[in-house]
C-alpha cells in the first residue's frame, strides 16, 4: 500500500520559516511587536474558543498554559529595560513557535456517514473503530487530528422506515442516530466533530453548492420515461435485467413512467477524472480499488439523476431553485464531508475558503469508506463534484477503502437476518475486546468471516495469554525479588540487545506515514515482541536466577526485570491506538506518570524511547486487564 502524504517535507519547510520568522523578530521595533503581539494573542484566543467550544480539553489546557506563561503587564513594568525587551521578545517567541513550528499539522480523517433507516451493526462498527484507531495513531505521532462522523438521515430507506415504524421521519432518525451515538460512546470512538444532516447549516451548504452549480449552467432540468420499480422507487435500466431480458422479483411491480427531475453534468468531467486517476497513483488505496475505480469511469456516461418529486419524496433538503423538489441523495450526503469542516459554499474557488476549512482539508485528507460505496458514489460523484466547486487536483482526498465483514462467507442483511449486533458483543466481552478482533482479525482492504469463537480465541491467545500474562509476572516478580524498584542496567549488561533492537525498529516503523492504515500489522508486530519477552522469562527462569548467591546472576535478574517492565511501558503507548483503557492501565500499573514522562500528551510516540523508566522507579501491583474469558461462557 502507498500513501499519498510526506509530512517531513511539509515540516522541513515550516522549520525554516521558523527560524526565518524568529530571526525577523529580532529586528522589528516596539510597534511592530506589540501589533504582532495582538493579532497572535486573537488568533490563539480564536482557537481556544474554538477548543472550548468542541470540548477539546486537552488542547484547551495547552491554550491555558501559554496564556498563563506569559509574562503579566506588572512582571514586565519591574523588570529592567534590558530584561523588558528580553522578556517581551522570548513572550513573542513562544507565540510564534506555538503557530508557525509547534502548531502540529491537521490530519482530517473521516468516515461514511451511516444510514439511520435500522440500527447501527457489526460493519459500522468496524469503519468507526478503524477510522478511530487511524485518528489515535496520527495523535500518537503528535499530529493535530480532526475526526469527522456522523449519520445519513435523509432519503428513501429513511422514509419508508420511519413511516413502516408510523413515526415521523424527523422522529425516527433522532431515535437510530441516538444509537449510533451510544455505540461510539461505547467503543471509545472519539471523534472530533459529528455530522447531521438534517442539520440546519449543512442543509444551507447543500443548498449553496447547487445554486451555485445550478447558476453556472452545471445543472438542468429533463424529463425521464422508463420502467419504474415502485417497490424499489428507481427507474430501471437495461442493466438490471436478468438473463432472460425479465427485471427480477426482487423489483416488485414494475410500471412505464415520465418524471421530470434535475441532473448533474457529470460525464462532462469524465475526462478529467481520467487524467487525476492517472496523474496520482495512490488517489485510492488499496492499489486494486484504484483499478476498479479507473475501469469504472472508462465505463462512464450519462449524468447524475440529483432529484425526486416531493410529490413522491419530501424527506430531504429542498432544491434551492425548486421548491417542488427535493435532493436525492449523494449531493446531501457527500458534502458532509466539507460542511461540517468549515466550508463555505459562496467562494468559487478553493483558495477563497475560510482559513479553517483549508487548514484541515488537503490532499492528505483521509476519507475511509467500505468496498460499496467507491464506485460510482466516493470515487465518482464525490471527486468530480469537488471538481467541479472549485477544488484543485492538489486538493482532492485520498480514499482509503475498506472490506466487509461477512457472516459464513455471505453479506450480512437485514432481510437474510444475520446482522451482527456490536451492542451484543461489546457488553460480553467489553470495548476493547471487540475492538481489538475489528482491526486486528482483517486485513485492511480485504474482506473477514466475523466469528465469535474467533474473536474469544484471540482475545485469549494474544491478550490474556500474551499480553496480559507478561505485564503480571513482570510486577509480580518485580514486587518479589526486588521490593517493586526497578535497576536501571548498568553499561556492561549482558542481556542480548537484538530485542530491545527489535523494539526500536518498530518504533521507526510506527512513524512511516503507511502503517496507521494497517492496525492489523502494527499490533501483531507489536503483540510478537510479548511473546519474545515472555519467551525470554521462561528460558531464563527469573525464579532460579532469584535464588542464587551470584553476584552476576542478581545482576541478570534485575536487567531482565527492568526490560520487561520498560517492554511493557513502550507497548502501551504501541497499542494504544486500539486499546487505549489498556495502555492506560499499564501505565498505571507501572506507576508510569505524566510527570515522568513530561509531555503533554499521555500517549506521545516521542516517550517510545528505550530505558526512559528511571533507576529506582517503583512500579505498582499487577491487577489482570485482560482476564480469560472461559469459553464454556456461551460461545
Ligand atoms: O452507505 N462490513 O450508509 P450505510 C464492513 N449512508 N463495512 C460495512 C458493512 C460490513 N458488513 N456493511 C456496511 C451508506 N458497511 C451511506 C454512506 S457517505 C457520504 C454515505 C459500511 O449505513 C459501508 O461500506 O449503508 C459504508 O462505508 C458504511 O458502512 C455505511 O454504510
Amino acid at each position: 500500500m502507498r500513501f499519498a502524504c510526506d509530512r517531513s517535507n511539509c515540516k522541513s519547510r515550516r522549520g525554516s520559516l521558523a527560524s526565518a520568522t524568529l530571526s525577523a523578530i529580532a529586528r522589528l521595533t516596539i510597534i511592530h511587536r506589540a501589533i504582532l503581539t495582538s493579532l497572535l494573542t486573537a488568533r490563539l484566543v480564536r482557537r481556544e474558543t474554538h477548543c472550548a467550544n468542541r470540548g477539546c480539553q486537552d488542547r484547551k489546557q495547552d491554550f491555558d498554559v501559554i496564556l498563563h506563561n506569559q509574562p503579566s503587564p506588572a512582571t514586565i513594568a519591574k523588570a529592567s529595560q534590558k530584561d523588558r525587551t528580553r522578556s517581551e521578545a522570548l513572550a513573542l517567541q513562544r507565540f510564534v513557535r506555538q503557530f508557525v513550528v509547534e502548531m502540529p499539522k491537521t490530519f482530517f480523517i473521516t468516515t461514511a456517514i451511516d444510514y439511520t433507516n435500522s440500527p447501527p451493526h457489526i460493519g459500522h462498527a468496524y469503519e468507526k473503530v478503524l477510522a478511530d484507531v487511524i485518528a489515535r495513531y496520527h495523535r500518537l505521532k503528535g499530529d493535530n487530528v480532526f475526526f469527522l462522523t456522523g449519520v445519513d438521515q435523509h432519503g428513501q430507506k429513511v422514509q419508508q422506515s420511519a413511516a413502516k415504524a408510523g413515526v415521523p421521519p424527523a422522529e425516527f432518525v433522532k431515535e437510530i442516530t441516538q444509537k449510533f451515538v451510544d455505540l461510539w460512546k461505547k467503543l471509545d470512538v472519539q471523534y472530533d466533530e459529528w455530522a447531521e444532516t438534517t442539520n440546519e447549516r449543512h442543509k444551507k451548504v447543500v443548498q449553496g453548492i447547487l445554486q451555485r452549480l445550478f447558476d453556472a449552467g452545471q445543472i438542468y432540468k429533463d424529463k425521464q420515461a422508463g420502467h419504474y420499480s415502485i417497490r424499489q422507487e428507481q427507474f430501471l435500466t437495461d442493466k438490471e435485467r436478468g438473463p432472460d431480458g425479465e427485471f427480477g422479483p426482487e423489483w416488485g411491480q414494475i410500471e412505464f413512467r415520465e418524471e421530470e427531475n434535475y441532473y448533474f453534468k457529470l460525464s462532462q468531467h469524465k475526462d478529467w477524472l481520467l487524467r487525476y486517476l492517472d496523474d496520482r497513483k495512490d488517489a485510492v488505496i488499496p492499489d486494486f480499488r484504484q483499478t476498479e475505480l479507473r475501469n469504472a469511469v472508462e465505463k462512464l456516461s450519462g449524468d447524475l439523476c440529483i432529484s425526486r418529486p416531493k410529490s413522491r419524496l419530501d424527506w430531504g433538503i429542498e432544491l434551492p431553485f425548486d421548491k417542488n423538489f427535493v435532493n436525492y441523495v449523494w449531493f446531501d450526503a457527500l458534502t458532509n464531508y466539507i460542511s461540517f469542516a468549515g466550508y463555505d459554499p459562496k467562494p468559487d474557488n478553493y483558495e477563497k475558503q475560510p482559513q479553517e476549512f483549508r487548514d484541515r482539508w488537503s490532499k492528505d485528507t483521509l476519507q475511509i469508506i467500505g468496498k460499496d460505496i467507491l464506485v460510482p458514489a466516493h470515487g465518482i460523484y464525490w471527486l468530480i463534484m469537488l471538481h467541479a466547486i472549485g477544488f484543485p487536483n492538489e486538493a482532492m482526498p485520498q480514499l482509503l477503502v475498506h472490506g466487509w465483514w461477512n457472516l459464513g462467507g455471505a453479506k450480512m442483511s437485514k432481510s437474510a437476518g444475520n446482522v451482527i449486533d456490536p451492542f451484543v458483543f461489546a457488553d460480553k466481552y467489553g470495548a476493547e475486546a471487540v475492538r481489538y478482533y475489528l482491526v486486528s482479525d482483517i486485513a485492511t482492504g480485504r474482506d473477514s468471516d466475523f466469528s465469535e469463537e474467533r474473536l474469544v480465541q484471540r482475545y485469549n491467545a494474544d491478550l490474556a495469554n500474551n499480553f496480559g500474562n507478561l505485564l503480571n509476572r513482570t510486577l509480580n516478580m518485580v514486587h518479589r525479588y526486588c521490593k517493586g524498584r526497578l535497576a536501571r542496567p548498568r553499561e556492561t549488561r549482558k542481556f542480548p540487545t537484538d530485542v530491545i533492537d527489535g523494539y526500536k525498529q518498530l518504533v521507526a516503523e510506527y512513524t512511516a506515514v503507511t502503517a496507521p492504515v494497517r492496525p492489523d500489522v502494527l499490533i501483531e508486530r507489536s503483540l510478537y515482541l510479548a511473546s519474545v519477552f515472555n519467551g525470554l522469562i521462561e528460558a531464563k527462569s527469573p525464579w532460579t536466577l532469584a535464588k542464587s548467591s551470584k553476584p552476576e546472576d542478581r545482576e541478570f535478574l534485575e536487567d531482565l526485570l527492568y526490560d520487561c517492565a520498560e517492554s511493557l511501558r513502550i507497548l502501551a503507548l504501541l497499542v494504544s491506538p486500539i486499546l487505549p483503557k489498556a495502555a492506560q492501565g499499564i501505565f498505571d500499573q507501572l506507576n508510569w506518570k505524566m510527570e515522568l514522562s513530561g509531555k503533554e500528551e499521555r500517549f506521545s510516540l516521542a516517550d517510545a524511547e528505550w530505558g526512559r523508566l528511571p533507576d529506582g522507579h517503583v512500579v505498582g501491583k499487577g491487577v489482570p486487564l485482560f482476564p480469560r474469558i472461559d469459553i464454556g461462557d456461551g460461545v
